[in-house]
């Protein structure tokens, strides 16, 4: 009796506290999963984007990993140390026959090792940086169409050697139905003879890039994606601070430095580190030197990570899951562009962060032109896939794109409902709220009067960049009515620009030029008046006014007279 009445005693109290335990957790989330609630969507790009999410939530696998060996230099042999190698001349005629195929020099590729030795080209910062003991593993996926066989098996060779062992998972080749015999069996034996697992998939028809990467993705084992062009090398050390910055917060999309191995001699050359990723009107990727605002956040220190507005778009780690959530690529998009823009948009637009990790180096194969068909038209191609990265993320900017673009409103954009959906079911926010606190830098202005072309009243001719460069006479020409070179928008800050040049004039009587925007005033500050439709210049007071006889094409800064030559129409998207 003692003994049943005692165990009830027990069961009794270790029942009430239990009940005492799971009433004080109601509402603090203190019991089992995390509701949502528990992490109030914070408002500032701040809040959001740098709160650190703890993996373990996710089910992570960190795994202890050790230094790879330093790939051994073989000082006889041609390219070593990243050297570049030069084509005997008794070759120069094969090698400029095989330019034109792969549009890189192949005989000089094929002159060096598949494993050749490259110097340590980190700052020095980043050689003694501590990272995390255990990090994620990484599958890396290569998506080639007719690739070379050196220049892919050297990105593959360098990936194995340049790698923590325990840290890659596999290499996933996803072969974009290439036309080539050494891409078929030969590629698969060879790859059963690597030391790491190495998958070769195959898309059933030519596809494009874009979908090739999501069959990739779709076998990838490890925690984390990374994606890496065929003609790329990589340089010691580039794995770990990718992980591990993704280690630190599951939502950053890590992308390393991309360094340049030229197209002529292989040489390995190091890219600086003082650029990020932008764009210009007409939606192409570029380079831009990084704002000083962006260097005071980072107090300064070079090795710390970038925040970059865009990515090139070939060369990125992303946790697995979140590439999913985050709706992976855009479906409809074809052969190749487009997709970087789209998913650096989207990264941001949806509550991540896109950074370049100035610790991580690999090197590309940049190439002047493109060396594939493109089923349909290159430019047909391009448009499509920019119009949709314009008609989801783009909001009303998209109009900057088309102006400049007169082509693209004549491309089927096709179905994007889904994408708006899914920005919609993210809850990503406005381009307006990219541009203000991701990249107020941006060559397409925050807030603009207009979007146009600029008449002259009495000539009923146009300003016209005539496709110059920054430095170069602005022009006049007939109106087109085609928007591209006679598209001008005029600015909040009173710029009249055209992509990233200004209209800019340091004298009195001009001469009136196009130089890249600086966005601070003076020579290119110009006040339009509604009324007298005058383009005045502020800085030295005088008008602009149509060319005179001596040369026809081009415009003028003259003393301010009221004359119809004068006069500027700007009247078709005036948003006063
Ligand atoms: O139809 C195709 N199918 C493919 O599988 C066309 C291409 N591809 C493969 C191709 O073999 C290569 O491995 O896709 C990869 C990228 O194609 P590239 O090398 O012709 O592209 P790129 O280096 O000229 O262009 C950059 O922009 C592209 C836009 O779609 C992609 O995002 C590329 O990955 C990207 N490359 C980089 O970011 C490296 C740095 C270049 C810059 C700037
Ligand atoms: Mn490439």
């Amino acid at each position: 009796c003692k003994v049943i009445l005692l165990t009830s005693l027990v069961w009794f109290f270790v029942g009430v506290l239990v009940l005492m335990y799971y009433t004080e957790c109601v509402g603090t989330g203190c019991c089992g999963e995390k509701k949502s609630e528990d992490h109030p969507v914070a408002e500032s790009l701040k809040e959001v984007q740098e709160h650190v999410v703890d993996q373990r939530e996710y089910g992570w696998n960190f795994k202890r990993w050790s230094r790879a060996p330093v790939v051994k230099d073989h000082p006889g042999r041609p390219g070593e140390m990243g050297k570049g190698v030069t084509v005997p001349d008794s070759r120069q005629a094969e090698a400029k026959e095989k330019f034109k195929i792969n549009q890189f020099n192949l005989v000089a590729s094929d002159m060096i090792s598949l494993n050749r030795s490259l110097t340590d080209v980190r700052l020095s910062g980043c050689k003694d940086k501590d990272y995390p003991e255990r990090l994620p593993t990484t599958s890396v996926v290569i998506v080639f169409h007719n690739e070379a066989w050196t220049t892919l098996l050297r990105t593959v060779w360098s990936v194995i050697n340049r790698s923590p062992k325990a840290l890659l998972e596999e290499i996933i080749l996803v072969d974009d139905k290439s036309e080539r015999d050494h891409l078929g069996s030969q590629l698969e034996e060879y790859c059963k003879t690597l030391p790491v697992p190495v998958h070769v998939f195959r898309m059933p028809q030519r596809s494009g890039l874009i979908r090739a990467r999501l069959l990739g993705a779709k076998h990838v084992k490890g925690q984390v994606i990374t994606f890496l062009d065929a003609h790329c090398e990589c340089t010691e050390g580039w794995l770990e601070p990718l992980l591990a910055r993704i280690a630190e917060n599951r939502k950053t999309v890590a992308c390393p430095i991309i360094d340049v191995i030229s197209d002529d001699s292989f040489e390995y050359i190091t890219a600086s580190d003082m650029t990020w990723g932008g764009f210009n009107w007409k939606l192409n990727f570029r380079w831009y030197r990084v704002p000083q605002r962006e260097m005071q956040r980072r107090g300064g220190d070079r090795t710390a990570p970038l925040r970059t507005p865009t990515m090139a778009g070939g060369l990125f780690s992303i946790d697995r899951s979140y590439f999913y959530e985050l709706g992976s690529y855009d479906e409809g998009m074809d052969i190749w562009g487009g997709e970087n823009l789209e998913m650096s948009f989207r990264v941001w637009q949806c509550g991540g962060i896109l950074e370049i990790i100035p610790c991580s180096h690999v090197g590309h194969v940049f190439r002047d032109k493109s060396p594939y068909s493109f089923p349909g038209g290159v430019s047909k191609i391009v448009l499509h896939n920019a119009a949709r990265v314009a008609e989801v993320w783009m909001d009303e900017w998209r109009e900057f794109y088309y102006s400049m673009n007169p082509g693209a409103r004549n491309v089927k954009v096709g179905n994007v409902t889904e994408r708006r959906e899914l920005r919609k079911k993210l809850g990503c926010k406005s381009f307006r709220w990219y541009l203000e606190n991701v990249y107020p830098e941006s060559q397409m202005p925050l807030d603009y009067y207009f979007l146009g072309e600029i008449r002259n009243a009495e000539t009923q001719n146009c300003l016209d960049t005539m496709g110059r460069k920054s430095g170069e006479l602005l022009g006049v020409s007939y109106c087109h009515g085609l928007g591209g070179n006679q598209v001008f928008a005029y600015t909040k800050r009173q710029q009249v620009m055209s992509d990233d040049n200004c209209l800019d004039a340091s004298s009195q009587n001009g001469p009136v030029k196009l130089v890249r925007c600086h966005g601070m005033g003076g020579n290119q500050e110009w006040t339009y008046d509604k009324s007298d439709r005058s383009i005045r210049h502020k800085n030295t007071g005088h008008c602009l006014q149509k060319p005179d006889h001596t040369d026809s094409s081009k415009p003028l800064l003259r003393p301010c007279d009221g004359s119809e030559g004068q006069q500027w129409v700007m009247e078709s998207k005036f948003k006063w």
